[in-house]
Order: C-alpha cells, then structure tokens, then sequence
C-alpha cells in the first residue's frame, strides 16, 4: 500500500464547536434479568444535547433518548420487549438537497452545517413516527425480526420476542421502515443490546461500568441561523453529487467529540459504527503518535474471536454496523495523560490508506472528513490495574468444513450503480444465476480468468426488493455467497439472522460498457485478478476472522462467505447497511425452508 500520494495538505476548516468538553454520556443499562425478561420501552420525541455549546435539539428515541438504554440480556434468557410507539409529531430532522456540491469558496457542502441553500424536504418534514424495530445481530423468528414493510403507527405497540439463543456479543437495535430508515435512525432510533453468557463470564473480562464502555459512533449535521450560529436542529443533507448524507461532526453515544476519564487501567470499549454512510478507520494517538499497541481486538460482530488480535497497522475500520470488542491498557500512564480517537477514513469510503502517524492531519474537505477527532481519553489517577490478556478467547467459532463447503448451494450476487435521468443514482443488489454456455444470447456478466478464459455467465434475475424472491436457503444448510461490486465504493452488506464466515477476497477488474446497467439487467466482464492501479489488498483482516455479520466489500473485489442459516425458517432481508443505500434499492428478501418442505414448493 502506498500512502504517500494519497495525501494532501489542506486548509482545514476552524471547528464551529469545543472538542473534548463533553463527559463521554453513558446510556442507561437495561437489565433484562432484573426485570424478568419483560421490558417495555418508549419511543418518544425528546431533547437532546449534542454539545455544551448547541441548543436541545428535537430528536425521536427510544425511552425519548439518543442512544436509547442499553439492554443487556443473557444467553438462553429470552426477552420479551414491548416496543411502545409513543412518536409524537413528525420527523424531528430537517431533510434536504443542497443545490450545489460546493459552496462560493468550494467547500463541499456536506462539510458545513446548514442548508446550503437546499429547501426543506416536504414529504420528510410531514413524515410521522412509522417504526418497526430489528435487532441487528439477534437470532430472532422471523415475525419479530422487524420486517422492513411491517410498519407500526404511533399509537400501535410490538412486541418483540428474542430468545437469546446466541453468543454472547454486542448487538443493537435500531428502526428499519421501509424507505425512510435514514432519517429514523438519523433523528435517535437506535441502541445498543449486549448479550453475556457463561463462556464470556469466565474469561474475567470487564463487565459493565466502570471499565466497560460501550461507543455508539455517528456522524451529524446541525442547522444554522441566520448569522451563522449552530441551532442544534438535526440536518440530513446530500447534494447532487453524494446521495449518502456524511455529516461533519462525530458524536460518540449522543455527544460531538466527547472525553471520558479513564484510570490507569485496562479498559473494554464496545465499539459500534452506527453512522448512516460513514466508515471510521479509528486510530488511537498520544502525543501525536500512533498508540496502537494498547489496543488488542477480542471480538467483532457475532461475539469473542479465537483469540486477540492486533488492530490492522492502519488503524481500525469499522463500516456501518460492524462492531470491535477492544482491550485499551491505559496503565503506565500518567495523570493528565491524554490519548485521542482520531477517524482517517475519506467517504466516500473506497479502502484508501492513510498513514496512522498523521491522524491528526487527516481532515480532508474532499474526503468529505472536515474533522478528524472522535473522542479524547483523559487519564486520572487511581490504582493502576494492568490486566493479562487471555490467549485463548473462543472455542466455538467452527468453521465450515471441506465437506460442508462441497454440498454448500452457491450463490452470486453483484453491486450495481445505475445511472438514471433526472434522478440520483440507484444502487441495487442484483441476484444472479448462472447461464448455460449455449445460451448466451441476453446480457449477462461474464466471469473471466486471469487467462481470459470464460468461467461463468450470469444472468440477473432480480434487481430490486420487490422483485420475487430467487433465494431459498434451506434450514441447517451452509451456503457461499459471492458478492461482487461493480461499484467504485465499499459496502458493508449485512445479513439478517445468522452470522457467517468470510472465507475469501477476491481481487477483480470490471468492464461495464456504455449502456450496460438497464433497470432490469447487467452486462460486463470481471476478471479475476488484480488490476495496475488497484492499490487495495483485498485480503481478509485478522480481526475478521471471527463470526461476522455485516462485511465490506470493496471496489475491485468478491467477497466469498459461509453461511448457515439455523433455528429459524421464515422470510428475512439482507441489504447494503449504508441507509442510503439500502433505502434505494439495495436490499433484497430471503425465505429459509425447512428441507422437509422442499418437495412441496413449486
Ligand atoms: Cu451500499
């Protein structure tokens, strides 16, 4: 990887608020036990503080707060969670399209607070508090998954069955409704859901406050006066150049660029990204230098890893919906130390390095990353409490075998952009099938070797959600999914229900010619192998090598996974989880059988 041309000095922009005065908020803990499994939580319209400097800002969230509680279940303890829709007026965030990419002095407008000259949108501004609830990460039956279409008014109530069946890991929860999940979300409706168990239990690891913390990372954007003071009032805003809404300011768990004191003790962050479209590549620094080499990574998404990993040299990164379990040893230091969270990760995100050593300077006008801070930790005297790190963590992530992998059904499906008049780009997720070699007359992809040679025609048999079902995983089975991008993003592709198992990235050219993505097919070439001026990897991080639930998959590259859908048949999704993304179009069902219903389906 070279980093030196992928920088450039810019000026950057002077912070409109204080970084590092805001107290780190922790969300309230919500202990399933202590409650016999019953919960019963609110959604509400609230005020909320983003910083000391802004005013309340209107918000929806769960119990009337951004996060909401965390809920903290245990394994084989399940969860009843009456999910009350108490949503009071309409959208609390101000939804619009700036006319122009730049302003006057070319700033991109996704950098600056306000308008931008865009008009409020209308159906947004009148859009009242439709929820449905999905608890990402969760083996949940299908009728409490959280249906994108199953749509609760205010004034309806779900209920949400979770058996807690699982590992234990960091999960969230977070509204899913069909079409608008960028603006709920956006406006509150998440929160953070830890699941424990036994095996966890034994490693000693740090439990609950003070030394475990979980760090709910999103970006925001503020309105503005008319004499360019920040109002506080939440501002969705893309422009004709960017469909995703990167906004400028990163709040961790609710607060703009927070600190939290820590003691001269090893600490457990549960780090989520619960960002709309932003990436994070977190790199920890203290003194201007890299520390990463506090941090070791314990788990990802679907719980613990085998055993500790070193964060990649770059720094950590986290797509929308991926999580890290990490270790911070803050002993050895002394009181007044501090050490800051700094993100080096240009959006729209495509993999690009940056060297670690200069998070500091990463803020990028361009990269759309005008601030690079995250969060400070300020260290305070108290007994220094180093912790032995266990070698071994898990030893039941079991991978797939040679022969469970033979009989998987395979699957392809590839990332698309399409160009439309008059509209934003649509990205869609296009289900693919293989095309006899005689039968090639339609457009199809063809999958090439590094010789040319054809490997595989693919016709697309589905693009958008509405589109009739083509994947039937049948229960207990292990499938391999291939995704291929043909776009020039990363996307972080979430499935519901099970988590999976990478086993594979694949570099790829792509040829699209002109004309080659219509509404309903997709003709263009990939061929394996890696293209000259791909300066990606393209390999599967250590601390990917866990279980999985949302994976990147980058420009120039297939992502080959193992996946095996268990305990539950019904109808479920999986989608692209930059909300943009999957609001338009990228996201498509699934229908998991039992095998015994297999010879009755048509
Ligand atoms: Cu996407």
């Amino acid at each position: 990887m070279a980093w030196d041309d992928a920088t450039e000095i810019v000026e950057p922009l002077t912070p409109p608020l204080t970084p590092f005065v805001d107290t780190l908020p922790q969300p309230r803990r919500l202990l399933a036990r202590e409650h016999d499994g019953q919960l019963s939580v609110r959604m509400r319209a609230g005020r909320h503080s983003f910083h000391r400097d802004l005013p309340l800002a209107r918000v929806w969230g769960f119990d009337g707060h951004t996060p909401g509680p965390t809920i903290e279940a245990e394994r084989g303890e399940p969860v009843r969670v009456e999910w009350v829709n108490e949503l009071e007026g309409t959208l609390p965030v101000v939804v619009t399209l700036a006319p122009d990419e730049t302003d006057a002095d070319g700033v991109p407008v996704q950098c600056l607070p306000g308008l931008s000259g865009g008009a409020p949108d209308p159906d947004a501004a009148a859009l009242p508090g439709f929820t449905v609830v999905h608890l990402h990460g969760g083996l949940t039956p299908a009728p409490y998954d959280g249906w994108a279409e199953n749509i609760f008014a205010p004034g309806q109530n779900a209920i949400g069955y979770y058996p807690m069946d699982q590992r234990a890991a960091l999960l969230w929860y977070h509204d899913h409704v069909m079409g608008v999940t960028r603006f709920t979300v956006y406006a509150g409706l998440a929160g953070l859901w830890i699941v424990r168990d036994g095996l966890e239990r034994e490693l000693d690891l740090p439990e609950g406050p003070p030394y475990e913390v979980p760090l709910l990372l999103q970006d925001r954007n503020f309105g503005e006066d008319g004499r360019g003071r920040l109002t506080g009032q939440v501002v969705h805003k893309t422009d004709p150049g960017t469909m995703e809404a990167f906004a400028p300011f990163t709040t961790v768990n609710g607060a703009v660029w927070p600190v939290l004191d820590v003691e001269p003790a090893t600490y457990r962050l549960r780090v989520l990204n619960g960002s709309n479209a932003r990436t994070f590549r977190l790199v920890l620094l203290g003194n201007g230098r890299p520390e990463l080499d506090r941090v070791v990574q314990i788990g990802t998404d679907g719980g613990l890893l085998p055993a500790p990993v070193a964060l990649p040299r770059g720094g950590l990164v986290l797509a929308p919906a991926e999580r890290a379990d990490l270790l911070v040893d803050f002993s050895g230091l002394v009181s007044g130390s501090e050490l800051t969270l700094f993100n080096t990760a240009k959006e729209p995100f495509d993999g690009a390095p940056f060297p670690p050593d200069r998070a500091e300077q990463a803020g990028d006008l361009e990269g759309l990353l005008p601030y690079p801070e995250v969060m400070r930790f300020r260290v305070v005297a108290g007994p220094a409490q180093p912790r032995s790190l266990p070698r071994q963590l898990a030893s039941d992530v079991v991978s797939p075998t040679p022969d469970d992998l033979a009989a998987a059904v395979r699957r392809a499906i590839v990332l698309v952009e399409q160009e439309l008049e008059r509209a934003p780009n649509l990205l869609t997720m296009r289900e693919l099938a293989a095309v006899p070699d005689d039968a090639a007359t339609e457009p199809v992809i063809t999958m090439v070797d590094q010789q040319g040679q054809t490997i595989t025609r693919f016709r697309t048999v589905a693009c958008r959600f509405e589109d009739t079902v083509t994947f039937f995983p049948t229960l207990d089975r292990y499938e391999i999914w291939q995704i291929i991008n043909l776009t020039g993003d990363t996307h972080p592709i979430h499935i519901h229900l099970n988590p999976f198992q990478l086993l594979a990235r694949y570099p790829i050219t792509v040829t699209v010619p002109e004309g080659g993505i219509t509404e309903r097919t997709t003709t263009a070439t990939v061929r394996l192998g890696q293209g000259g001026d791909d300066e990606l990897e393209h390999t599967i991080d250590d601390n990917e090598r866990g279980l999985k639930d949302t994976v990147r998959v980058n420009p120039n590259e297939i992502v080959e996974l193992a996946v095996r859908f268990e305990t539950y048949s019904g109808r479920y999704m999986y989608h692209c989880h930059i909300l943009e993304h999957e609001d338009r179009d990228m996201m498509r069902p699934i229908v998991i059988m039992p095998t015994e219903l297999g010879p009755f389906m048509g």
